[in-house]
C-alpha cells in the first residue's frame, strides 16, 4: 500500500515536472520568435553556377555589400557560387517557388521558361560586345526582361557570359564536317539543340553541374562556353583542342524571384536596381579582362587553339542558316527583324 502511494506521489511529481518543462520551453521559443520578428533582415539568396573567382561572383558580393549597407543591413545578400544551390533550371524554379531570391542564369535555360528570350541566342548574332550591349540595355532587352514577370521573375539586366567557343578532346576542328558523330553537350535549351543539330554534331543537353565529370567520363566529347568558363572550370584538364568558333554571344540575365519583389519597400527596390546596374557595369569590364587573362592561360595549359579564317566561318555561319527561319517563324518576323536591325 504505501509503495503504491508513494508511486502515484512519484508519479504525479514526475507529471507536474514535466508540465513546467514543456511550459518551460514554449516561452524559450515564444521569446525567440519575438525577437527573430523583431530584428529580421530579409535574406537574399543569391545563387551562381560559376566559380568564386569569376567576373560574376565579384560582381554579385559587390552587390551584395553595396545593399546591405544602403539598407543598414534590413537585408541581408548571402552569394552561392558553384552551382551550390543546384543548376540554372533548379535556380530559375527556386526564384519562381520562392526558395531563391535572386540569380544569374543564361538566356539559353531562360528560354525554356520564357520562349521569346530565345532569341538572343541566335548564331552570330552580334559581332561585337558593344552591339550586344546595345540591344541588351535598350528596347528589345527591356521588352525580353519585362515578360519574366509571367514566369514569376523580375528581369533586371544582362550581365556578361560571353562569345562561346567550341573545346573538344578527339581532334582539332575546323569546319562543320569535322564535327561528324562528335558528342558535344549543349546548353539546356532548344536553339542551342537545333544549332549543333544543323552543324553536323550530336548534341546532348546536361545542366552544367553534371558537364566536367561528363567530359572527364567521356559521356560527351566536346562542349561550348566562353574562355573565361572553359579556364574558370578547369575544362583543359579534360579538353585539348579549342576551335574560336565564337558562335554565340551569351548573356546572362540577373533575376529576382518576384515573390521577394513584392515583399520589398519602393525604397529597398531603387538600392536594389541601382546596385544592379553598378554591378553590372563592373561585371562586363572585370569579365573583359578576365578574357583576355583566361585565353593566355588556356594556352599555357597546353590547349591547342585554332583561329578560323572569314572563309572557315562563313561554313558555320551557312550551315546554321535554317535557325533563322525556324526562329523567326515560331517566335515572330517582327521582332526577329527588328533584332536583326538592332545587331546590324
Ligand atoms: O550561364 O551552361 C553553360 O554552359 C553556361 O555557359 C553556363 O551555365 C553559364
Amino acid at each position: 500500500m504505501k509503495r503504491a502511494i508513494s508511486k502515484i506521489i512519484f508519479l504525479f511529481c514526475f507529471v507536474l515536472m514535466l508540465a513546467a518543462c514543456s511550459e518551460g520551453n514554449s516561452e524559450v521559443l515564444e521569446t525567440s520568435t519575438n525577437k527573430t520578428n523583431s530584428s529580421e533582415a530579409k535574406v537574399m539568396k543569391f545563387a551562381s553556377i560559376n566559380t568564386s573567382d569569376r567576373s560574376i561572383t565579384l560582381a554579385m558580393k559587390k552587390f551584395a555589400e553595396q545593399v546591405e549597407k544602403e539598407t543598414n543591413g534590413g537585408i541581408k545578400v548571402e552569394v552561392f557560387p558553384d552551382s551550390q544551390l543546384g543548376g540554372e533550371r533548379d535556380n530559375f524554379e527556386g526564384l519562381q517557388l520562392g526558395s531563391l531570391q535572386a540569380s544569374i542564369i543564361s538566356t539559353a535555360v531562360t528560354s525554356t521558361f520564357s520562349p521569346n528570350m530565345s532569341i538572343l541566342d541566335l548564331p552570330f548574332l552580334f559581332k561585337d560586345n558593344d552591339t550586344a550591349y546595345k540591344v541588351l540595355d535598350g528596347e528589345i532587352g527591356d521588352t525580353l526582361l519585362a515578360e519574366l514577370s509571367n514566369q514569376g521573375v523580375i528581369g533586371m539586366n544582362f550581365w556578361e557570359n560571353g562569345y562561346r567557343h567550341l573545346t573538344n578532346s578527339v581532334k582539332e576542328i575546323k569546319s562543320p564536317e569535322d564535327l561528324k558523330g562528335l558528342k558535344i553537350r549543349t546548353m539546356e535549351s532548344p536553339i542551342h539543340l537545333d544549332m549543333w543539330k544543323e552543324l553536323g554534331a550530336i548534341p546532348t543537353p546536361m545542366a552544367f553541374p553534371e558537364l566536367f565529370p561528363a567530359l572527364q567520363q567521356g559521356i560527351v566529347d566536346g562542349q561550348e562556353n566562353p574562355y573565361v568558363v572553359t579556364a574558370t572550370n578547369r575544362f583543359y584538364e579534360v579538353q585539348d583542342h579549342l576551335t574560336v568558333t565564337q558562335h554565340v554571344y551569351a548573356a546572362n540575365i540577373f533575376m529576382i524571384s518576384k515573390k521577394f519583389w513584392d515583399t520589398l519597400s519602393e525604397e529597398e527596390k531603387d538600392i536594389i536596381t541601382k546596385a544592379g546596374e553598378e554591378a553590372k557595369v563592373y561585371q562586363r569590364e572585370v569579365e573583359q579582362q578576365q578574357a583576355n587573362d583566361l585565353l593566355e592561360l588556356l594556352k599555357e595549359k597546353g590547349m591547342e587553339i585554332t583561329e578560323l579564317s572569314v572563309e572557315e566561318k562563313q561554313k558555320f555561319t551557312e550551315k546554321v542558316q535554317p535557325i533563322y527561319e525556324k526562329y523567326s517563324k515560331e517566335i515572330g518576323e517582327d521582332l526577329v527583324g527588328k533584332l536583326l536591325e538592332a545587331a546590324k
